[in-house]
């Protein structure tokens, strides 16, 4: 809203607000790229620019990570970060059209064209906060178990390192396992926020823990759950799930459509999950849906994780994904329900269902990315992740 007394604009407020950021990492950056990159040749004017590229730009070019982030190739160095993105390149679990396992390169490549500078968020990304690409977890592409296992422990190294997890896959199956990677080192109960149009809350999908179950494992084990007598034959009857993880704080927004929700919703249904369907978001708004989801979510929390399956977003706007369903979400609905949402803290965050062999133009990847970016700026802004106090000169 423009200022009610002056009449200035956010932009121009926001401007002003961003001036007072340094820009040292940015100067950082140029002095690297000169030394490792050598200089330019001599009819380049502008001396910033090396003779081979090793920073940003231009945006097309080089090696691509995360936000062309550092890559964090000695794992045992991630918490050297304040957040880290991770690819989960398994699409095993996908019960229609596969090529998820394709998202996080998919993610990754579109990635590159932002440089973390957002006048509308008033935030700089990249001076505010320390970003590693910690590269994929060594997914075990004919098993769904063994991949869980890896993805558990996995997202459990980098989040007992003090990382804020940005875990990308892959299908929607790695909800379960990336939770079990979390939820054990939180002294509370773990809220979820669930933006999908599919309910993802049944046991079994074709005798296996497809992407159409991960919230069934997840609230399994909660005291207010009656666990089903015929699992503990099943040979995933060690695995329990997650005593931390309550249905009644787990709201799934955006639930709508005519595929895959039969037999989730007697789950949900039994177990007392909150689903907003996309009428129910109609009817709120983006806004006073967000607001119910953060109350619900919370309730009794010590943490919220969000999960975000890209079909959740319109297919028209977001093509490239496994099970796409018309009359999602408009982007700009997804990325105010992602920044209210994150404006009160987030253990963890996942984006799954990008499948790019589906994608047009990237888009699917980009409004991926777009989810991260806002997610990640808007805990910035609030304090709740990065160093901004640390970089603002008054
Ligand atoms: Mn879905």
């Amino acid at each position: 809203m423009p200022d009610p007394k002056t009449g200035e604009f956010r932009g121009n407020r926001n401007l002003k607000r961003l001036q007072k950021i340094s820009q040292k990492k940015q100067q950082e950056e140029i002095k690297r790229s000169l030394e490792l990159g050598l200089e330019a040749a001599e009819s380049v004017n502008d001396r910033t620019i090396s003779l081979f590229s090793r920073g940003h730009q231009p945006a097309f070019a080089g090696i691509n990570t995360f936000l062309k982030a550092t890559y964090c190739e000695d794992i045992r160095k991630v918490g050297d970060y304040e957040a880290a993105f991770v690819g989960i390149p398994f699409d095993t679990g996908t019960t229609y059209r596969p090529g998820a396992r394709f998202g996080p390169q998919g993610v990754r490549r579109i990635s590159a064209v932002y440089d973390g500078y957002s006048i509308d968020g008033a935030v700089d990304l990249f001076e505010e906060l320390d970003l590693c690409d910690a590269g994929d977890i060594f997914v075990i592409p004919g098993n769904i178990e063994k991949t869980f296992d890896q993805v558990s422990k996995a997202v459990s190294h980098v989040f007992t390192s003090g990382a804020f997890p940005i875990l990308c896959g892959g299908d929607h199956s790695l909800g379960y396992p990336n939770l079990r990677g979390i939820a054990p080192h939180i002294d509370g109960n773990v809220g979820i926020i669930h933006i999908d149009r599919h309910i993802d809350m049944q046991d079994m999908d074709m005798d296996e823990r497809m992407h159409t179950t991960p919230w069934f494992w997840t609230t399994n084990a909660h005291e207010s759950v009656e666990l089903p007598t015929s699992h503990r034959d099943h040979s995933h009857m060690h695995d329990v799930g997650l005593a931390n993880c309550p249905p009644k704080n787990l709201v799934q927004m955006g639930i709508s459509g005519w595929y895959g929700s039969r037999r989730g919703s007697e789950v949900a249904r039994e177990r007392g999950s909150s689903v907003l369907t996309m009428t129910d978001i109609e009817e709120l708004g983006a806004k006073g849906a967000a607001e119910r989801a953060l109350e619900l979510a919370w309730k009794d929390a010590k943490a919220v994780f969000l999960s975000f399956d890209i079909d959740s977003i319109d297919p028209g706007f977001a093509p490239g994904t496994g099970t796409p369903e018309p009359g999602g979400l408009l982007p700009r609905e997804a990325f105010e329900i992602v920044r209210l949402i994150a404006r009160e803290g987030l253990c963890g965050m996942e984006v799954v269902e990008v499948s790019p062999p589906y994608d047009v133009n990237d888009n699917t990847s980009q409004l991926a990315c777009r989810v991260m970016l806002d997610v990640l700026g808007t805990m910035v802004v609030e304090g709740k992740l990065g160093h901004r106090a640390k970089v603002t000169q008054d």
